[in-house]
């Protein structure tokens, strides 16, 4: 299991932590994701045998907010 923290842009209130957090984990391959609206920020725990940082962001991208 491999863990990161990514920075998210346009995260306001607890819908878009919803949804971010929804779309990581309907991921193959994502275990865990957790935002912090306050920090800006999506702590995912993966395996990396599954799907890569690319693919993350990707996820992250497709529902509409910005990564850093
Ligand atoms: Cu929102």
């Amino acid at each position: 299991m491999a863990s990161t923290v990514l920075h998210v842009e346009g995260m306001t209130c607890n819908h878009c932590k919803m949804s971010v957090e929804q779309a990581l984990k309907t991921l193959d391959g994502v275990k865990e994701a957790q935002v912090d609206l306050a920090a800006k920020t999506v702590a995912i725990e993966f395996d990396p045998g599954t799907v890569n940082e690319e693919g993350l962001k990707k996820t992250i991208s497709a529902t509409g907010y910005e990564v850093q």
